[in-house]
Order: structure tokens, then C-alpha cells, then sequence
């Protein structure tokens, strides 16, 4: 499988507020270095560079206040005399129809969902080429049928103007769109990662051209808190090209695996013929931010089970936070994934 990467990744590493002191992300540049050792240490794939994205693929699932806004909200917060990383402390809560401020201060609280995704200087480079890389990735999938990106910030739950999650861009929903650019008539994000897809179901919620399905936590009781319940289908011609299947706390591969089959099957009757797989892994068992139950030996049958679907398939990397096991279990799901496909079965 083509693996694209986002070669200088190392230089975005946010903070976040943590047990109430302001922390290092857990979201950290060892992540994608173990995803990447892992990947060699079996001899998986061929590596590839993304290239400079073209901002028609931004402009596509992100507003251009919002990315002009990103583009320059360091060197504002700096210019306005503060240090360290740009983070928002006050939101437009519950006030939907809220006023955009001029004040960078209250510019990041209208563009931000959640204290646990900081500005650094480097950020929105890093992002972009993030979404160069899953935008290459998806486009690669015409003569490769098949492609990684290996990328870090996450994007599944930055929306079309809001950051959060750890996300800036997303990835994903800018690889969806590149695949229905090439020409694809449908396409698929099914979203595995521990979380809800909150950004991804936003951007296309109105929308029957791409299907978004999320598998994850009951938002109930875990982030991103306000998204995410099974009731949310969609609006207008989205109307029922939204799927979410909230899990209870500790589930277990027994009952994911009955989830990622209902995905799948939502994902077939939709007739798609090109998928994104929002590649999470922070469902392990030892994940330090997350309660479900997967363990490594599951990562394979759920790769094999998504090939399956028999589409060009863009694999965009999202969340994943025990480093350790991150590499083991990202190989578990794309060599699972390439066996099945191999095998054509
Ligand atoms: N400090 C993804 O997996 N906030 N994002 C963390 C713990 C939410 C996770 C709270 C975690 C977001 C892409
Ligand atoms: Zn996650």
C-alpha cells in the first residue's frame, strides 16, 4: 500500500488543559514516529511525500474567514502582546447566532469548540500538509486502488470554521472531496476512531454525495460531548446519509465488530464507490484518554472486514494516544486490510 507522509509533522506539538493544569498534547509527534517504525519494521508499503495542496481542496470543507484566520491567528495572538500557544478560554456557548468578535482572543473561542487544541507558530503549516498528504492520498487511490496517509494533526473533528479535538483541517473530509473531484458519483467516510467524527459529519451533513458513519463512545459521556447521538441523520438532501453508532463505555471487539458490520452494510446499500476510513485507534484497551476494549490481535479483522466493501479505499490517520501500541495496531489494520484484498475475498 502507498503510504504518503507529512514529513515535517514533528513541528506542531499543542498543549491542552489536563486535570486542570495546561499540559503537551497527548496528541505528540511519537505518535506518527511509531506508526512509521512499525510500518518498516514489517516492510509495509511504498513511502511518498505529500505535495503542496491545491486551496481549492481547503476551500471546499473549510469556510475562507476560517482559514484565513488560522493562517494568521499566531502571529495576531503575538502581535497582541501574548506568549506561549494561542488558546481560546471563552466560547459562544449554547448561542448559536453569536456575533464574530474582532479581538483574537474572542476570534479563537468563535472558531474553537474545545480547551484542549492550541495555536503554535508552526500549526497551520503542519495542518495543511497534513491535508496535502490525505488529499494526495485519496487521489492516488485511482491507479493504486489503496493508500495511507500518514498524518498527524487529526482532522475528523475540525468543522467547516471551528478547530478542536486536536483537529485543524480535516483531513478526511478534504480527501472525500478530492475522491468526488476525480470523479467519483458517492463517497464513504467511515469514521473507526474512539470519538465521533464530529467535524466530518458537520461539513457533510447536508449532503447525500458523501455518506459519513461513525462508529464511537456515547457522547453522553465522553467527547466531543454535544455530537454524535444516533438520532442525527442528517438535513435537506443529507437526510439519511448520516449514520452514528454510539457504543456504551468498555465495549468490546464482540460488540464494535456488530457496529462496524451495520457500517458497512449502511455504507453498501449507499452504493458508494470510493471510501474514507477516519483510521482511529484509540478504541485499544490501553489507551490513556479513551475506555473501550479493542486489543491488538483485533486491529487485523477489521481491515480485512472493510476491504470488504471492494472501493478505492484513502486510509486518513485520526486518534491514538497509547504511542506504544499505536504503530502495532495502525500495520494490524492496514495489513489486515491488504491481505483481505489480496486474497480478493
Ligand atoms: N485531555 C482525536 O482522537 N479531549 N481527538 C481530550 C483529555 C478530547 C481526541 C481530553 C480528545 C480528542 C482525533
Ligand atoms: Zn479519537
Amino acid at each position: 500500500m502507498l503510504v504518503v507522509t507529512s514529513p515535517d509533522h514533528g513541528r506542531h506539538h499543542g498543549s491542552e488543559i489536563y486535570n486542570g493544569a495546561v499540559v503537551r498534547s497527548f496528541e505528540c509527534p511519537e505518535r506518527i514516529a511509531q506508526v512509521e517504525r512499525a510500518l518498516r519494521d514489517i516492510g509495509f508499503g511504498r513511502f511518498i511525500a505529500g505535495k503542496p495542496i491545491n486551496p481549492r481542496d481547503l476551500l471546499n470543507v473549510h469556510s475562507r474567514q476560517y482559514l484565513d484566520f488560522l493562517a494568521t491567528a499566531y502571529p495576531r495572538w503575538q502581535a497582541a502582546g501574548h506568549t506561549g500557544d494561542a488558546m481560546a478560554h471563552t466560547w459562544p456557548a449554547r448561542a448559536v447566532d453569536s456575533r464574530r468578535p474582532n479581538g483574537i482572543v474572542g476570534q479563537l473561542g468563535f472558531h474553537s469548540f474545545a480547551a484542549d487544541c492550541a495555536i503554535t507558530p508552526n500549526t497551520f503549516d503542519v495542518a495543511i500538509a497534513g491535508a496535502s498528504a490525505a488529499v494526495r492520498a485519496a487521489s492516488l487511490t485511482r491507479t493504486e486502488g489503496q493508500a495511507f496517509a500518514m498524518v498527524r494533526p487529526p482532522g475528523h473533528h475540525a468543522t467547516r470554521d471551528q478547530f478542536g479535538g486536536y483537529c485543524y483541517i480535516n483531513n478526511s473530509a478534504a480527501a472525500a472531496q478530492r475522491l468526488l473531484d476525480d470523479g467519483a458519483h458517492r463517497v464513504a467516510v467511515l469514521d473507526v476512531d474512539y470519538h465521533h467524527g464530529n467535524g466530518t459529519q458537520d461539513i457533510f451533513y447536508a449532503r447525500s454525495d458523501v455518506v459519513t458513519c461513525s462508529i464511537h463512545a456515547d457522547p453522553s459521556g465522553q467527547f466531543p460531548w454535544f455530537f454524535g447521538y444516533a438520532e442525527e441523520t442528517g438535513v435537506e438532501s443529507g437526510e439519511g446519509a448520516n449514520l452514528n453508532l454510539p457504543l456504551p463505555r468498555g465495549t468490546g471487539i464482540a460488540q464494535w465488530r456488530r457496529a462496524l458490520d451495520t457500517a458497512l452494510a449502511f455504507i453498501d446499500t449507499a452504493q458508494c464507490d470510493a471510501l474514507v476510513v477516519a483510521l482511529g485507534v484509540d478504541t485499544f484497551e490501553h489507551d490513556p484518554i479513551s475506555d473501550f476494549t479493542l486489543s491488538s490481535a483485533d486491529y487485523p479483522g477489521i481491515g480485512a472486514a472493510i476491504a470488504q466493501l471492494a472501493v478505492p479505499t484513502a486510509f486518513v490517520m485520526e486518534g491514538g494516544y497509547l504511542t506504544d501500541a499505536l504503530g502495532r495496531n495502525v500495520a494490524g489494520v492496514l495489513s489486515g486490510f491488504e491481505a483481505a484484498r489480496t486474497a480478493g475475498v
